[in-house]
Protein backbone atom coordinates (compact mmCIF):
# COMPACT_ATOMS: atom_id res chain seq x y z
CA UNK A 1 0.00 0.00 0.00
CA UNK A 2 1.18 3.59 -0.49
CA UNK A 3 3.30 5.46 2.07
CA UNK A 4 2.71 8.66 2.97
CA UNK A 5 4.83 11.76 2.17
CA UNK A 6 6.79 11.58 5.38
CA UNK A 7 7.43 7.99 5.32
CA UNK A 8 5.08 6.63 7.53
CA UNK A 9 2.65 3.84 6.39
CA UNK A 10 -0.84 3.94 7.25
CA UNK A 11 -2.20 1.68 9.62
CA UNK A 12 -5.84 2.06 8.85
CA UNK A 13 -7.47 1.15 5.61
CA UNK A 14 -11.31 2.37 4.98
CA UNK A 15 -14.08 1.40 2.13
CA UNK A 16 -16.61 3.64 0.85
CA UNK A 17 -18.40 3.44 -2.51
CA UNK A 18 -20.86 6.02 -3.32
CA UNK A 19 -23.91 3.91 -3.96
CA UNK A 20 -23.40 1.61 -0.88
CA UNK A 21 -25.34 3.40 1.65
CA UNK A 22 -28.69 3.72 0.07
CA UNK A 23 -31.92 1.76 0.59
CA UNK A 24 -35.02 3.71 -0.34
CA UNK A 25 -38.26 1.73 -0.95
CA UNK A 26 -40.00 5.05 -1.29
CA UNK A 27 -42.13 4.98 2.01
CA UNK A 28 -39.26 6.50 4.67
CA UNK A 29 -37.30 3.39 5.60
CA UNK A 30 -35.79 3.46 8.65
CA UNK A 31 -32.35 2.10 6.93
CA UNK A 32 -32.41 5.91 5.61
CA UNK A 33 -30.19 6.34 2.93
CA UNK A 34 -27.27 9.10 2.92
CA UNK A 35 -26.05 7.76 6.45
CA UNK A 36 -22.68 6.51 4.53
CA UNK A 37 -22.66 8.98 2.31
CA UNK A 38 -22.54 11.92 5.18
CA UNK A 39 -20.35 10.22 6.91
CA UNK A 40 -17.95 9.84 3.59
CA UNK A 41 -18.39 13.53 3.37
CA UNK A 42 -17.61 15.03 7.27
CA UNK A 43 -14.30 12.40 6.94
CA UNK A 44 -13.56 14.35 4.14
CA UNK A 45 -14.33 17.72 5.87
CA UNK A 46 -12.22 16.73 8.45
CA UNK A 47 -9.27 16.00 6.32
CA UNK A 48 -9.58 12.13 7.48
CA UNK A 49 -9.48 10.64 4.14
CA UNK A 50 -5.88 11.58 3.60
CA UNK A 51 -4.60 9.50 6.82
CA UNK A 52 -6.22 5.94 5.54
CA UNK A 53 -5.40 3.89 2.31
CA UNK A 54 -8.61 3.16 0.74
CA UNK A 55 -9.59 0.06 -0.42
CA UNK A 56 -10.40 -0.44 -4.03
CA UNK A 57 -13.24 -3.12 -3.74
CA UNK A 58 -15.27 -4.77 -5.82
CA UNK A 59 -18.00 -6.38 -5.17
CA UNK A 60 -18.64 -9.81 -3.34
CA UNK A 61 -19.60 -12.74 -5.58
CA UNK A 62 -22.14 -15.40 -5.08
CA UNK A 63 -19.56 -17.84 -4.58
CA UNK A 64 -18.40 -15.36 -1.54
CA UNK A 65 -21.30 -15.22 0.03
CA UNK A 66 -22.17 -18.87 0.34
CA UNK A 67 -19.82 -19.65 3.47
CA UNK A 68 -23.14 -17.41 4.89
CA UNK A 69 -26.26 -18.65 3.18
CA UNK A 70 -27.98 -21.10 1.32
CA UNK A 71 -27.68 -21.34 -2.16
CA UNK A 72 -31.41 -21.26 -2.21
CA UNK A 73 -31.78 -18.38 -0.72
CA UNK A 74 -28.80 -16.42 -2.90
CA UNK A 75 -30.71 -17.42 -6.18
CA UNK A 76 -33.99 -15.37 -5.12
CA UNK A 77 -32.05 -12.55 -4.14
CA UNK A 78 -30.21 -12.65 -7.47
CA UNK A 79 -33.24 -12.91 -9.00
CA UNK A 80 -35.73 -10.43 -7.11
CA UNK A 81 -36.72 -6.96 -8.44
CA UNK A 82 -39.36 -5.40 -7.41
CA UNK A 83 -41.28 -5.59 -10.51
CA UNK A 84 -41.21 -9.30 -10.39
CA UNK A 85 -42.38 -9.44 -6.88
CA UNK A 86 -45.12 -7.42 -7.56
CA UNK A 87 -46.65 -9.37 -10.63
CA UNK A 88 -45.23 -12.89 -9.93
CA UNK A 89 -47.40 -14.70 -7.73
CA UNK A 90 -44.47 -17.69 -7.13
CA UNK A 91 -41.82 -15.14 -6.62
CA UNK A 92 -44.02 -13.29 -4.45
CA UNK A 93 -44.59 -16.55 -2.22
CA UNK A 94 -40.90 -17.77 -2.31
CA UNK A 95 -39.75 -14.05 -1.28
CA UNK A 96 -42.00 -14.08 1.70
CA UNK A 97 -40.91 -16.99 2.61
CA UNK A 98 -37.62 -15.77 2.86
CA UNK A 99 -38.78 -13.10 4.89
CA UNK A 100 -38.31 -10.67 1.85
CA UNK A 101 -40.91 -7.93 1.10
CA UNK A 102 -44.54 -7.01 3.21
CA UNK A 103 -44.68 -9.83 5.77
CA UNK A 104 -46.90 -10.96 7.79
CA UNK A 105 -46.74 -12.63 11.14
CA UNK A 106 -49.43 -14.98 11.57
CA UNK A 107 -49.49 -15.18 15.18
CA UNK A 108 -49.29 -11.34 16.13
CA UNK A 109 -51.04 -10.39 12.53
CA UNK A 110 -48.14 -7.54 12.57
CA UNK A 111 -47.24 -6.29 9.47
CA UNK A 112 -43.37 -5.52 8.42
CA UNK A 113 -41.66 -3.73 6.16
CA UNK A 114 -38.39 -4.32 7.52
CA UNK A 115 -36.94 -6.15 4.33
CA UNK A 116 -38.69 -4.69 1.60
CA UNK A 117 -37.85 -5.92 -2.21
CA UNK A 118 -35.90 -2.52 -3.54
CA UNK A 119 -34.45 -2.29 -6.46
CA UNK A 120 -30.67 -3.10 -7.18
CA UNK A 121 -30.96 -5.27 -4.05
CA UNK A 122 -28.42 -8.09 -5.60
CA UNK A 123 -26.08 -5.38 -6.34
CA UNK A 124 -26.69 -3.84 -2.57
CA UNK A 125 -25.75 -6.71 -1.02
CA UNK A 126 -22.60 -7.40 -2.95
CA UNK A 127 -21.26 -3.98 -2.48
CA UNK A 128 -21.76 -4.01 1.59
CA UNK A 129 -20.80 -7.81 1.45
CA UNK A 130 -17.71 -6.88 -0.74
CA UNK A 131 -16.39 -4.14 1.72
CA UNK A 132 -17.08 -6.00 4.83
CA UNK A 133 -14.78 -8.97 2.97
CA UNK A 134 -12.16 -7.08 1.70
CA UNK A 135 -11.49 -4.87 4.62
CA UNK A 136 -11.07 -8.61 6.58
CA UNK A 137 -8.40 -9.62 3.67
CA UNK A 138 -6.61 -6.58 4.53
CA UNK A 139 -6.47 -7.13 8.13
CA UNK A 140 -5.20 -11.11 7.21
CA UNK A 141 -2.39 -9.55 4.72
CA UNK A 142 -1.44 -7.74 7.46
CA UNK A 143 -1.04 -4.32 6.24
CA UNK A 144 -2.78 -2.75 8.81
CA UNK A 145 -4.43 -2.60 12.43
CA UNK A 146 -7.77 -1.29 11.67
CA UNK A 147 -10.00 -2.10 8.74
CA UNK A 148 -13.23 0.25 8.62
CA UNK A 149 -16.92 -0.62 6.33
CA UNK A 150 -18.95 1.52 7.56
CA UNK A 151 -21.75 0.57 5.39
CA UNK A 152 -21.56 -3.30 6.61
CA UNK A 153 -22.59 -4.97 10.02
CA UNK A 154 -25.72 -6.46 9.20
CA UNK A 155 -26.02 -8.67 12.13
CA UNK A 156 -29.66 -10.06 11.79
CA UNK A 157 -29.54 -11.63 8.05
CA UNK A 158 -30.10 -15.51 8.45
CA UNK A 159 -28.22 -18.56 6.56
CA UNK A 160 -32.05 -18.22 4.59
CA UNK A 161 -33.45 -15.56 5.60
CA UNK A 162 -33.45 -12.02 5.87
CA UNK A 163 -34.19 -10.03 8.83
CA UNK A 164 -34.21 -6.40 10.24
CA UNK A 165 -33.33 -4.18 7.61
CA UNK A 166 -30.65 -7.04 6.40
CA UNK A 167 -30.34 -9.38 3.54
CA UNK A 168 -26.96 -10.87 3.50
CA UNK A 169 -24.88 -11.25 6.45
CA UNK A 170 -21.43 -9.81 5.50
CA UNK A 171 -20.48 -10.08 9.30
CA UNK A 172 -20.01 -14.14 8.58
CA UNK A 173 -18.45 -13.59 5.59
CA UNK A 174 -15.96 -11.46 7.32
CA UNK A 175 -15.26 -13.51 10.48
CA UNK A 176 -14.68 -16.38 7.94
CA UNK A 177 -12.19 -14.61 6.15
CA UNK A 178 -10.34 -13.50 9.42
CA UNK A 179 -10.44 -17.38 10.37
CA UNK A 180 -8.13 -18.16 7.37
CA UNK A 181 -5.83 -16.62 9.49
CA UNK A 182 -6.12 -16.26 13.26
CA UNK A 183 -7.00 -18.67 15.33
CA UNK A 184 -9.19 -16.51 17.24
CA UNK A 185 -11.97 -13.99 16.51
CA UNK A 186 -13.61 -11.74 18.94
CA UNK A 187 -17.15 -10.77 17.76
CA UNK A 188 -18.19 -7.50 19.81
CA UNK A 189 -21.84 -5.64 19.04
CA UNK A 190 -22.68 -2.77 20.24
CA UNK A 191 -25.42 -2.27 18.00
CA UNK A 192 -28.77 -1.35 20.25
CA UNK A 193 -30.32 -4.73 18.77
CA UNK A 194 -29.43 -8.08 20.02
CA UNK A 195 -26.68 -9.90 16.92
CA UNK A 196 -28.49 -12.96 16.62
CA UNK A 197 -27.66 -13.90 13.24
CA UNK A 198 -23.65 -13.60 14.27
CA UNK A 199 -24.41 -15.44 17.11
CA UNK A 200 -26.39 -18.28 15.19
CA UNK A 201 -23.58 -18.69 12.37
CA UNK A 202 -20.93 -19.11 14.84
CA UNK A 203 -22.85 -21.91 17.37
CA UNK A 204 -20.77 -24.59 17.22
CA UNK A 205 -17.74 -22.70 16.33
CA UNK A 206 -15.03 -23.08 19.16
CA UNK A 207 -12.62 -20.81 17.58
CA UNK A 208 -15.60 -17.38 17.23
CA UNK A 209 -16.44 -15.53 20.57
CA UNK A 210 -20.07 -13.63 20.01
CA UNK A 211 -20.73 -10.84 22.58
CA UNK A 212 -23.61 -8.17 21.81
CA UNK A 213 -24.46 -5.58 23.95
CA UNK A 214 -28.31 -4.69 23.42
CA UNK A 215 -31.45 -3.37 25.03
CA UNK A 216 -33.81 -6.04 25.91
CA UNK A 217 -36.94 -5.87 27.36
CA UNK A 218 -37.82 -9.76 27.72
CA UNK A 219 -41.53 -8.46 25.48
CA UNK A 220 -41.21 -6.75 22.19
CA UNK A 221 -38.02 -5.41 21.83
CA UNK A 222 -36.69 -6.56 18.10
CA UNK A 223 -35.61 -9.18 17.84
CA UNK A 224 -36.50 -10.90 21.26
CA UNK A 225 -33.25 -12.85 21.65
CA UNK A 226 -30.31 -12.29 23.53
CA UNK A 227 -31.20 -12.47 27.13
CA UNK A 228 -28.33 -12.85 30.11
CA UNK A 229 -28.87 -16.68 30.08
CA UNK A 230 -28.37 -17.29 26.46
CA UNK A 231 -24.84 -18.98 26.07
CA UNK A 232 -25.23 -21.03 23.44
CA UNK A 233 -25.86 -24.81 23.78
CA UNK A 234 -25.17 -26.43 26.76
CA UNK A 235 -22.86 -29.06 26.38
CA UNK A 236 -22.02 -28.49 22.81
CA UNK A 237 -18.35 -27.17 21.81
CA UNK A 238 -19.03 -23.42 21.76
CA UNK A 239 -20.91 -23.03 24.88
CA UNK A 240 -19.95 -19.58 26.88
CA UNK A 241 -18.60 -18.61 23.22
CA UNK A 242 -21.76 -16.63 23.06
CA UNK A 243 -22.34 -13.81 25.45
CA UNK A 244 -25.36 -11.24 25.77
CA UNK A 245 -25.55 -8.14 27.70
CA UNK A 246 -29.12 -7.40 27.72
CA UNK A 247 -29.69 -3.63 28.72
CA UNK A 248 -32.55 -1.41 29.69
CA UNK A 249 -33.97 1.37 28.27
CA UNK A 250 -32.34 4.55 29.52
CA UNK A 251 -28.74 3.39 30.07
CA UNK A 252 -25.93 6.24 29.17
CA UNK A 253 -22.51 6.19 29.31
CA UNK A 254 -21.67 5.53 32.99
CA UNK A 255 -24.12 2.56 33.39
CA UNK A 256 -23.06 1.23 29.54
CA UNK A 257 -19.21 1.26 30.60
CA UNK A 258 -19.48 -0.06 34.00
CA UNK A 259 -20.60 -3.30 32.34
CA UNK A 260 -18.86 -2.73 28.58
CA UNK A 261 -14.84 -2.61 30.08
CA UNK A 262 -15.08 -4.77 33.17
CA UNK A 263 -16.80 -8.03 30.59
CA UNK A 264 -14.55 -7.19 27.69
CA UNK A 265 -11.34 -6.90 29.76
CA UNK A 266 -12.24 -10.65 31.24
CA UNK A 267 -13.70 -11.42 27.68
CA UNK A 268 -9.84 -10.55 26.72
CA UNK A 269 -8.09 -12.85 29.18
CA UNK A 270 -10.02 -15.52 28.83
CA UNK A 271 -10.61 -15.68 25.03
CA UNK A 272 -7.23 -14.18 23.88
CA UNK A 273 -8.21 -13.53 20.45
CA UNK A 274 -6.11 -12.78 18.15
CA UNK A 275 -8.53 -10.84 15.81
CA UNK A 276 -11.94 -8.47 16.70
CA UNK A 277 -14.54 -7.74 14.70
CA UNK A 278 -16.57 -4.71 16.35
CA UNK A 279 -20.28 -4.37 14.64
CA UNK A 280 -20.41 -0.06 15.55
CA UNK A 281 -24.38 0.20 15.40
CA UNK A 282 -24.96 3.66 16.03
CA UNK A 283 -28.95 3.33 17.11
CA UNK A 284 -27.20 2.84 20.56
CA UNK A 285 -26.52 6.96 20.83
CA UNK A 286 -28.92 9.13 22.78
CA UNK A 287 -32.01 10.40 20.31
CA UNK A 288 -31.62 7.28 18.09
CA UNK A 289 -35.64 7.17 16.03
CA UNK A 290 -36.13 3.75 16.64
CA UNK A 291 -33.87 2.73 20.33
CA UNK A 292 -33.83 3.90 24.00
CA UNK A 293 -29.85 3.48 24.57
CA UNK A 294 -28.42 7.08 25.80
CA UNK A 295 -24.85 6.46 24.30
CA UNK A 296 -23.12 9.99 23.82
CA UNK A 297 -20.54 9.88 20.95
CA UNK A 298 -17.68 9.69 23.17
CA UNK A 299 -19.16 6.97 25.06
CA UNK A 300 -20.34 4.96 22.25
CA UNK A 301 -16.36 5.56 21.10
CA UNK A 302 -14.76 4.74 24.38
CA UNK A 303 -15.75 0.90 23.09
CA UNK A 304 -13.30 1.36 20.30
CA UNK A 305 -10.88 2.97 21.96
CA UNK A 306 -10.71 0.58 24.64
CA UNK A 307 -10.73 -2.47 22.00
CA UNK A 308 -8.14 -0.69 20.11
CA UNK A 309 -6.05 -0.42 22.98
CA UNK A 310 -5.13 -4.31 22.99
CA UNK A 311 -3.51 -3.88 19.27
CA UNK A 312 -4.87 -6.41 17.71
CA UNK A 313 -6.22 -6.45 14.06
CA UNK A 314 -9.67 -4.78 14.50
CA UNK A 315 -12.14 -4.75 12.00
CA UNK A 316 -14.66 -1.76 12.74
CA UNK A 317 -18.16 -2.56 10.91
CA UNK A 318 -21.57 0.26 10.62
CA UNK A 319 -24.89 -1.52 11.12
CA UNK A 320 -27.84 0.19 12.63
CA UNK A 321 -28.31 4.42 13.19
CA UNK A 322 -31.44 5.98 12.40
CA UNK A 323 -30.97 9.76 13.67
CA UNK A 324 -28.96 10.11 10.32
CA UNK A 325 -26.90 13.50 11.70
CA UNK A 326 -25.45 11.70 14.99
CA UNK A 327 -25.05 8.23 12.88
CA UNK A 328 -22.14 10.58 10.74
CA UNK A 329 -20.85 12.39 14.04
CA UNK A 330 -20.39 9.03 15.70
CA UNK A 331 -18.83 6.87 12.72
CA UNK A 332 -16.91 9.92 11.59
CA UNK A 333 -15.29 10.76 15.64
CA UNK A 334 -14.84 6.83 15.66
CA UNK A 335 -12.92 6.66 12.74
CA UNK A 336 -10.61 9.90 13.82
CA UNK A 337 -9.92 7.28 17.30
CA UNK A 338 -9.14 4.51 15.06
CA UNK A 339 -6.89 6.76 13.07
CA UNK A 340 -5.48 8.34 16.63
CA UNK A 341 -6.03 12.11 15.81
CA UNK A 342 -7.95 14.31 17.97
CA UNK A 343 -10.35 16.32 15.44
CA UNK A 344 -12.23 19.66 16.66
CA UNK A 345 -16.03 19.65 18.38
CA UNK A 346 -16.99 22.35 15.11
CA UNK A 347 -18.34 20.64 12.40
CA UNK A 348 -16.58 21.95 9.27
CA UNK A 349 -18.21 23.60 6.66
CA UNK A 350 -19.26 21.49 3.95
CA UNK A 351 -21.91 19.89 1.49
CA UNK A 352 -24.34 18.24 4.26
CA UNK A 353 -24.33 21.26 6.64
CA UNK A 354 -27.51 21.76 7.09
CA UNK A 355 -27.94 18.10 8.31
CA UNK A 356 -26.26 19.47 11.48
CA UNK A 357 -28.20 22.94 12.35
CA UNK A 358 -30.48 21.13 15.01
CA UNK A 359 -27.48 20.05 16.88
CA UNK A 360 -25.47 23.34 16.74
CA UNK A 361 -22.60 22.09 14.43
CA UNK A 362 -21.00 20.02 17.32
CA UNK A 363 -19.72 17.08 16.94
CA UNK A 364 -20.82 16.16 20.55
CA UNK A 365 -24.56 16.89 20.30
CA UNK A 366 -25.70 17.27 23.74
CA UNK A 367 -28.82 15.64 24.56
CA UNK A 368 -30.38 15.31 27.69
CA UNK A 369 -31.18 11.86 29.50
CA UNK A 370 -34.57 10.78 29.65
CA UNK A 371 -34.36 8.86 32.91
CA UNK A 372 -32.65 10.53 35.43
CA UNK A 373 -31.23 7.19 36.45
CA UNK A 374 -29.54 6.72 33.20
CA UNK A 375 -26.21 6.32 34.94
CA UNK A 376 -26.99 5.24 38.45
CA UNK A 377 -25.98 1.23 37.88
CA UNK A 378 -29.27 -0.71 39.31
CA UNK A 379 -29.70 -3.84 40.96
CA UNK A 380 -30.64 -5.66 37.94
CA UNK A 381 -27.53 -4.07 35.75
CA UNK A 382 -25.95 -5.18 38.90
CA UNK A 383 -27.08 -8.97 38.56
CA UNK A 384 -26.26 -8.92 35.07
CA UNK A 385 -22.91 -8.50 35.49
CA UNK A 386 -22.91 -10.94 37.85
CA UNK A 387 -24.27 -13.70 35.39
CA UNK A 388 -21.86 -12.40 33.09
CA UNK A 389 -18.69 -12.43 34.97
CA UNK A 390 -19.88 -16.01 36.00
CA UNK A 391 -20.23 -17.29 32.50
CA UNK A 392 -16.65 -16.53 31.49
CA UNK A 393 -15.35 -18.19 34.81
CA UNK A 394 -16.42 -21.61 33.35
CA UNK A 395 -14.88 -20.70 30.20
CA UNK A 396 -11.61 -19.81 32.16
CA UNK A 397 -12.13 -23.07 33.99
C1 LIG B 1 -40.58 0.73 6.88
C2 LIG B 1 -40.89 2.06 7.11
C3 LIG B 1 -40.11 -0.08 7.90
C4 LIG B 1 -40.72 2.60 8.40
C5 LIG B 1 -39.46 -0.36 10.25
C6 LIG B 1 -38.39 -0.34 13.82
C7 LIG B 1 -39.95 0.44 9.18
C8 LIG B 1 -39.30 0.18 11.49
C9 LIG B 1 -40.26 1.80 9.44
C10 LIG B 1 -38.80 -0.67 12.56
C11 LIG B 1 -39.65 1.53 11.68
C12 LIG B 1 -38.11 -2.43 13.59
C13 LIG B 1 -39.76 -5.11 14.18
C14 LIG B 1 -42.15 -5.61 13.57
C15 LIG B 1 -41.07 -7.28 14.11
C16 LIG B 1 -40.71 -6.02 13.46
C17 LIG B 1 -28.99 -2.78 10.92
C18 LIG B 1 -43.42 -7.73 13.40
C19 LIG B 1 -39.86 3.41 13.10
C20 LIG B 1 -29.02 -3.46 12.21
C21 LIG B 1 -33.98 -3.79 12.89
C22 LIG B 1 -35.22 -3.43 13.68
C23 LIG B 1 -32.70 -3.22 13.46
C24 LIG B 1 -36.40 -4.16 13.16
C25 LIG B 1 -31.52 -3.43 12.54
C26 LIG B 1 -37.68 -3.82 13.89
C27 LIG B 1 -30.18 -3.16 13.16
N1 LIG B 1 -37.97 -1.46 14.44
N2 LIG B 1 -40.09 2.29 10.68
N3 LIG B 1 -38.60 -2.00 12.45
N4 LIG B 1 -42.51 -6.91 14.17
N5 LIG B 1 -38.70 -4.72 13.43
O1 LIG B 1 -39.90 -4.74 15.33
O2 LIG B 1 -29.94 -3.98 14.29
O3 LIG B 1 -30.10 -1.84 13.61
O4 LIG B 1 -39.50 2.07 12.93
CA1 LIG C 1 -25.81 -5.43 19.99
ZN1 LIG D 1 -29.79 -1.95 15.60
Amino acid sequence: HLRAADGSEKQVCYYYGPHISYIDDGEGHSMVPNRVAMTHALLAAYGLLDDMDHLHVSPATKQDLKVAHTEEYLDLLRNLTPTKYKHDATTRASAERHHLGVVTDIRTGCTSHDNPVIDDLWDYCLRYAGGSLTAARALVAGDYKVAINWSGGMHHAGDGKASGFCYVNDVVVAVKALLERFGRVLYVDVDAHHGDGVQDAFAEEARVMTVSFHQYDGKGFFPGTGSVDDVGDAGGAAVYRTLNVPLEAGTGDVRYHKLFEPIMKRVMEVFRPDAVVLQCGADSLAGDRITGLELSVRGHARCIRFLRSYDLPLLLLGGGGYTINHVACCWCYETAVAIGKEIPDEIPKHGYDRYYQTQGYKLHYYHEAHSSSSNVLTKKMGKVKQTVMDHLDKLSA
